[in-house]
Formats: structure tokens, sequence, C-alpha cells
């Protein structure tokens, strides 16, 4: 996808060196926007690997979120990507399929407030909570012209105490023609990890629920408001807010044309930046987005997705086909 590169060029070039809570500096910029049209494939990156193990890992994610638990204690059976933001006994006081099928709905409203109306459908039994997928895809089926097909993970209250809050915190289905298309809102993504994974979540999830609902799957929107890439720990991350060295990169960057161009300018990164501290290797996500640059972006591979109710989907009802990438690439994750 080449306006992912676009977005992770732009990072790098003109991102804000900032520290974070994580430990790990962020090169970051304000308001990133791409869209995918899925009518021409699947958006999966094939600038870098995401099949195998990393496809496992999606593909479970996203399960997990249809899922509506609480906790991680299936998830992490299958994969170790969420396992540093949950306690011992596996829960998460952000689980995103938490808030998407069982949304918290209060016991009454003030005086005089018609809400909460426990008669109407989307209630769980025998909990105070909101199905908000259920909510979607009737209102798909009955009023497709609406523009309140909205599903909320945030809920303002939790996000105060959480470990972490979410990240890609709403979604909204959006029907033209014979077309839905989905609009994803997310308050902070991770460009080298998180953000391929979205992409790849958001529209397989625009894909099921289309063919639920009688509609062609029509375009992926994503809206990052602090998009960045991680840039490394102590003297590595510190690095990047040098303004020589960022015009450097930059000089770099507007001098690249060629694989072996991106490919020297990372390589000038690992000889010239401060080594990565040990064990905090890979957690520069610099150099390998920079030899992913140099990547010409290949045909899209086609997404099969079993046309079964979601609750029902497993992960072998999710095919990749046609699939060609680029070689993988590794990133270590910012906690
Ligand atoms: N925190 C940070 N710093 N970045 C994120 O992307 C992120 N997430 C979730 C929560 N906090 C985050 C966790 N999602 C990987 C992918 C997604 C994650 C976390 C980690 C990851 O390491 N991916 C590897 C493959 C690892 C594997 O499959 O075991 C990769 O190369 O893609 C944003 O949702």
């Amino acid at each position: 996808m080449q306006q992912y590169l676009s977005t992770v060029e732009d990072v790098i070039r003109d991102g804000t060196h900032k520290p974070n809570r994580t430990g790990v500096d962020t090169l970051s910029s304000f308001s990133a926007h791409y869209e995918a049209d899925l009518a021409d494939g699947f958006p999966l990156l094939t600038t870098k690997d995401l099949s195998g193990f990393r496809w496992k890992s999606l593909i479970h994610e996203l399960l997990w979120y249809l899922s509506g638990e609480e906790h991680i204690r299936d998830l992490r059976e299958k994969t170790g990507i969420w396992d540093a933001w949950a306690d011992e006994e596996g829960r998460l006081d952000t689980a995103y399929g938490r808030f998407w099928r069982r949304y918290p709905v209060p016991e009454e409203g003030l005086e005089g407030e018609t809400w909460p109306d426990d008669s109407h459908r989307w209630m769980n039994d025998d909990e105070r909570t909101f199905d908000q997928l259920a909510y979607v895809l009737a209102t798909l089926r009955e009023n497709p012209q609406s523009r309140r097909i909205v599903v909320n993970a945030w809920h303002p209250a939790n996000a105060t105490v959480s470990t972490l809050p979410p990240c890609h915190y709403t979604f909204v289905f959006n029907v033209q023609g014979d077309r839905l298309n989905l609009h994803l809102t997310q308050r902070s993504g991770d460009l080298a990890l998180g953000i391929p994974f979205n992409i790849a979540a958001y529209s397989i999830l625009l894909t099921a629920v289309a063919q639920r609902t009688g509609f062609e799957p029509g375009t992926f929107a994503h809206s990052v408001v602090d998009a960045h890439v991680y840039c490394g720990t102590g003297d590595r991350g510190d690095w990047y807010g040098d303004a020589d060295a960022r015009a450097m990169l930059r000089d770099g960057l507007a001098d690249a044309e060629s694989r072996e161009e991106y490919e020297r300018l990372a390589d000038w990164v690992e000889e010239t930046a401060p080594a990565e501290a040990e064990g905090d290797e890979k957690k520069d996500h610099v150099p390998g987005l920079l030899r992913q640059l140099g990547r010409e972006p290949r045909e899209k591979p086609t997404l099969r997705v079993a046309d079964k109710p979601l609750d029902e989907l497993a992960f072998d009802d999710i095919e990749l086909l046609e699939y060609d990438p680029g070689p993988g690439i590794e990133f270590a994750v910012a906690e």
C-alpha cells in the first residue's frame, strides 16, 4: 500500500521527537489519513511478510475482538502479542471485544430521562451491557442509510484507570449504493507493528460484515491522530532528537529512490546512531522501516472469508490467497 509507505516516510522525515510513557522514544506526526478500496484487493502489506506466525497472531487477535472476552486467557495460548498488558490471570482492563460486544449500560438514567431502555433487543441477557456488533448487523439490514452505525470502544471512566485504553477506539459503517465502507479512528498508532495488523483486521471485518448484510466490501478509511515510529531507548532514542542527525536523515530520504539507496540510508543509521542497549534491540524501528520504504508494493492478495455468522468464524474460515510479499522484518514492541 503506497499510502502506508508515504505516511511512514513523512513521519520519519518530519515527525516530532517525542519521549513517551513506554520509555521508547518516537518520531510522531499529528493526523495521518489513508484509504484502501477493497475492490482493488485485500490491503495486507506486501512490502513485508505478514503471513505465517504474523497472520496467525492477527487473525487470533481479530477473533478475540469478536469474542467479547474481557481477558486473554484463550488468546495468549495462540499469540503473545497482548501478554504485556494483562495481569497474571490474563485480565485486561481494556479488551476491545468487551466494549464491542458488552458495552456497559447504567442501571438507570437521570430523573426524567427515557434512557436506558432495557426493552430493546441489543441488551445482553443477565448483564447491563449492549452488543454493538449485533446492532450494526441489524441496522445494516433494516436501515442501511443510517449514519449512526457506530461502534465505540472508548469508555472515559475505564480509560483513566486502564493500563492501555483502546488505540483504535471507534469505527463507523457507511453505505453508498451497494458498497459498505468502514471508517476507523485511532488515537495512537504504531506504524511498524500495530497499524499493519489494524489495516488487515478491519478490512477482514468489513469484508465479513458486508458479506453477511448483502453489500459489496467498499473502502476502508483510517484516521490516526498520533501516528508514530518508535525510534529506540536511551542514547539511541535521543539521537533522533538531534537536529543534525535529522537533517542528514531528511537529506538521505530526499535523495533515496532505489532500493539500494534506502538500504544504504538504513545502513548509515545503524553505523552512525549509538548502539541500542542490551535487551532493547529492534526497538528502534527506523532502520527496518527505511529498508521497507525501498521495496515496491506488489499485487494485492485476495481474502476469502467463510459466509457464516460472525460469532461462528474460526481461524480456518479466514483465508489469504495469492500473497507474494517481500521478506519479513523484525521489530520489537514498546511496552
Ligand atoms: N503497543 C505498541 N507499542 N505497539 C502496538 O502496535 C500495540 N498494539 C497492541 C497494544 N499495544 C501496542 C498490541 N498489538 C505486535 C503486533 C501487534 C501488537 C503487539 C505486537 C508484534 O510484535 N507483531 C510482530 C509479530 C509478533 C508475533 O506474531 O508474535 C510483527 O512483526 O508484526 C496495537 O494494536
